[in-house]
């Protein structure tokens, strides 16, 4: 079976996912080394593009994460791109209506389904060869996020979309369309967090799979007992960024 998060999640096993702001095939790399369930790509807001994707989707193959990305907006030719590249699951900031959903789930998957264009450059040289077009549509996940009020609200048909395997979670755009700040990623506002609980519930009814994004191992401790499938540990810019602050400050004493 060519998804392995998929897998893990109907089995009720709960993944740890690792999120690549570095526009880097070596970071990348580092981070498939060190025991993720998956890593997604950011070209929303990281500082990535196509090609450092790409890259990226090489540097991490040895080590064998799930490769995903997170689009930078719902449009179907950078989708189409990254799944040819390799994603074996996308992540579509901002989808707020059924409307959205739909159009999100059919750039990912190939007729009857939905409008994907045949031609995977990349990803259909692994594997048994001329199977990809096969499993493709069952093995690719599609993730939209639920990021403001208005998708709260169209929550339920949102999740009835066929082919929305689950949801992720913006924890920021989330708070802020709820006029809760200041805008940071670990929410501890009690109204968020009963959100949260609702959101699964509602995941859980439909028997479809949640996740949010997080940054500390603590914090996704937490999400994974509140009941998420999966949360993000993010990001390797983080890592980055507190590692070396935290060897400065000793330095400094
Ligand atoms: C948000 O917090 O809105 C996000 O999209 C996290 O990546
Ligand atoms: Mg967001």
């Amino acid at each position: 079976v060519a998804n392995a998060l998929k897998e893990a999640w109907k089995a009720g096993r709960q993944t740890v996912n690792g999120w690549l702001s570095i526009p880097s095939a070596f970071s990348a790399e580092l981070m498939a080394g060190l025991g993720f369930d998956s890593l997604t790509v950011d070209l929303q807001h990281g500082v990535q593009d196509y090609m450092s994707a790409v890259e990226c989707f090489q540097g991490m193959q040895r080590h064998g994460p799930v490769p995903m990305a997170r689009l930078p907006w719902n449009e179907p030719g950078i989708a189409g791109k990254l799944l040819d590249a390799g994603a074996m699951g996308l992540i579509c900031p901002m989808v707020n209506t059924k409307e959205q959903a739909e159009a999100f789930v059919s750039a990912c998957r190939y007729p009857p389904a939905g409008t994907r264009s045949n031609g995977p450059v990349r990803a259909g040289i692994y594997g048994e060869v001329g199977r990809y077009f096969y499993t493709a549509n069952d093995d690719i996940l599609c993730l939209p996020m639920i990021e403001t009020r208005e998708a709260v609200a169209n929550l339920d048909a949102i999740l009835d979309v066929p082919g929305v395997d689950g949801i992720y979670i913006g924890p920021t755009d989330l708070a802020i369309s709820h006029g809760y700040l200041p805008p940071v990623m670990e929410r501890e506002d009690k109204e968020m967090l009963d959100l949260y609980e609702k959101l699964i519930r509602a995941c859980q009814d439909k028997g479809k799979f949640i996740g949010l994004h997080a940054i500390t191992g603590a914090y996704v401790k937490r999400m994974h007992a509140m009941g998420f499938n999966y949360a993000t540990m993010g990001s390797d810019l983080n890592a980055m960024i507190s590692g070396a602050r935290a060897q400065l400050a000793a330095l400094k004493g």
